[in-house]
């Protein structure tokens, strides 16, 4: 499919006109890829060559579609068509990024991303699966029924699609599939090549902002995060036990590749001593390493020097997320996740607040993962508002938007901070303000700088990492004061196997479940049996599987009522494979 076409029954007939594909090709052929003679020859035979080849259905997910990226092809082409209607229906710059983020290598995967930076509306996600697995002969028609629906009257609008890749070696060609498919609707791809997921959305939202944001360039991102970071920190680079030195897992990927650019741009001021970095086709991408690994291992991971008390970081395969770690001198593995790091920042943010006293609403977000004792010492000590929804981004980023700041955080290390134009303005207005005192106004213009150290389009391991080596450096702590806020309940995460994952559903952002019939009520009677004790089951969006959450008073405890209830959900929900075993 090459050309769109509408026809008398207002339809759009796609039609496969050789002679018009080439001239096209020579008009509206991007400069990034006008050198590119290749992709003329697979333009004009796009869709031959993307078949659906499987018979599997691939659902649009938590993270857009993730499988084995030689099932991927026609998902790919299909995405690139989709974002081209996407685009057209919102007017605006849509992206499209390949990665299947922390799984092996010989996954893939790609994800949407909507005019300010969020994930692709839930609405269209639906649409997205069926894109992807409508058959061949119906693709067309299929393209049909979402301009009618969404009354698509724009058909010839030039829009661009920025097109962004992880370091796998798949990720090449699947890119030029989205390519293709956003050329045969006309559409213009603008390859951003290799970057991470966060800068595609800071991309996507420069471009959507008439670069109020920023420059749309990777040299923009960079000059944004590091000039920002370079003013807060001042000329004292360590202070108190805070030291300006940090071991960096760059996970084998792009977190690898972009953060050496960022080391030059800052130089002396943070020290960023980087480690897996092997990346394209080294086969290691997050293999034993990677904030994943770490994360659910609650271990150090390969290839990083192992050194007392000093501060490291992990993060995963497309650099969105980021834990940081240490061993301590009893060589005991201390693990400061997304939930550590949300608290940190919310706690400085309102502190900063109240220096600028103005009335401004913080609140947290974070999802059932996050660890009972992060949410009890956020509520209790530090009275700001803790809000829980359903796992996934999209959720976490919404809820913190009706906020003045929302600090959102998964406890894997996915989150940002977001500010809203009212906060803004009210900052911005504070600088000048004659009711201000110099303190007020010189807290005012630390929060903004702080802001622009911040990616508010989606969480950004890099930004993250900055924001993180920033609130430590201005409160002069090393990594155990920040630990020493409060004590983690020990929690174990499992995966059950069941037939079908959809028999599992739940309600209060995840944290009840209501079919299968007994379930709960069998989770009730085991955590009333443990101090501390919580539990929830859910179905994965992201694999074929269920995931079982426990946490209570002690690591035993945890452990046990994690595999008890994850025998039950084996029970009831239909379990294959062998039985969850629980300790004695
Ligand atoms: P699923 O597979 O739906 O649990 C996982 C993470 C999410 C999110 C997505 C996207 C856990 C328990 N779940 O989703 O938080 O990050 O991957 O990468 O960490
Ligand atoms: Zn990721």
């Amino acid at each position: 499919m090459t050309h769109s076409k509408e026809t008398a029954d207002g339809k759009v007939r796609v039609k496969f006109k050789r002679w018009y594909i080439l001239l096209l090709n020579l008009l509206l052929i991007p400069d990034s890829m006008a050198n590119n003679s290749s992709y003329r020859t697979v333009y004009a035979f796009a869709r031959e060559m993307y078949p659906r080849n499987i018979k599997a259905h691939l659902q649009y997910g938590t993270a857009g579609f993730r499988t084995k990226a030689t099932d991927l092809d026609h998902v790919m082409y299909r995405m690139g068509l989709l974002a081209v209607l996407r685009a057209r229906y919102k007017k605006a710059v849509i992206g499209v990024m390949i990665t299947a983020s922390h799984n092996p290598e010989p996954d893939n995967g790609v994800k949407l991303v909507d005019p300010f930076g969020e994930m692709l509306e839930q609405s269209w996600e639906a649409w997205a699966t069926k894109f992807a697995n409508v058959v061949d002969d119906k693709l067309e028609d299929t393209i049909n029924e979402l301009i009618k629906e969404y009354n698509i009257t724009n058909m010839n609008d030039r829009v661009e699609i920025l097109v962004g890749k992880d370091t796998r070696p798949s990720s090449i060609h699947l890119s030029k599939a989205v390519m293709d498919g956003v050329l045969a609707l006309s559409g213009k791809p603008i390859d951003y090549g290799i970057v991470t997921t966060p800068q595609l959305h800071y991309f996507v939202v420069c471009k959507n902002t008439n670069r109020l944001y920023g420059q749309p360039t990777e040299e923009g991102y960079y000059r944004k995060l590091t000039n920002a970071f370079k003013k807060y920190r001042g000329s004292v680079f360590s202070q108190g036990n805070y030291v300006n030195r940090v071991i960096y897992d760059g996970a084998n990927g792009v977190g690898a590749k972009k953060v050496k650019y960022l080391k030059e741009a800052l130089q002396d001021t943070l020290l960023i001593e980087m480690y897996n970095d092997e990346i394209i086709g080294s086969g290691k991408l997050n293999h034993l390493c990677g904030a994943d690994y770490v994360k659910s291992q609650q271990s150090f991971p390969t290839g990083l020097p192992v050194e007392t008390n000093v501060r490291c970081c992990s993060v995963d395969g497309d650099a969105d997320r980021i834990v940081y770690y240490y061993m301590d001198e009893n060589n005991k593995f201390h693990l400061m996740d997304g939930d550590r790091i949300a608290t940190l920042a919310a706690s400085y943010l309102k502190e900063i607040l109240l220096d600028i006293g103005i009335d401004l609403n913080l609140g947290l977000v974070q999802t059932a993962y996050a660890n009972g004792a992060s949410t009890e010492y956020i509520s209790t000590k530090l009275n700001v508002p803790v809000a829980c929804v359903s796992t996934g981004v999209k959720h976490l980023h919404h809820k913190a938007l009706t906020y003045d700041i929302g600090v959102y955080f998964e406890a894997n290390g996915h989150g940002t901070v977001v500010f809203s134009n009212n906060a803004k303005e009210k900052l911005i207005s504070a600088t000048e303000s004659d009711s201000c005192t110099e303190k007020q106004k010189q807290a005012s213009k630390r929060l903004l700088t702080l802001i622009d150290i911040i990616n508010e389009t989606v969480g950004d391991a890099i930004a993250d990492m900055l924001l993180v080596e920033t609130i430590l450096h201005a409160k002069g702590w090393n990594i155990s004061q920040w630990e020493a806020c409060y004590t983690d309940l020990p929690n174990r995460l499992l995966k059950v196997t069941v037939k079908d994952r959809n028999v599992i559903t739940t309600t209060d952002a995840e944290r009840i479940c209501v079919t299968p019939n007994g379930l709960q009520d069998a989770i009730n009677s085991l955590v009333v049996k443990y101090d501390k004790g919580r539990s929830f089951v859910r179905p994965s969006g992201t694999e074929d599987i269920i995931r079982v959450y426990a946490e209570a008073a002690t690591r035993k405890e945890a452990d046990k009522l994690a595999a008890e209830v994850a025998l039950k959900v084996y029970e009831l929900a239909g379990g294959i494979g062998t039985a969850p075993e629980v300790p004695q």
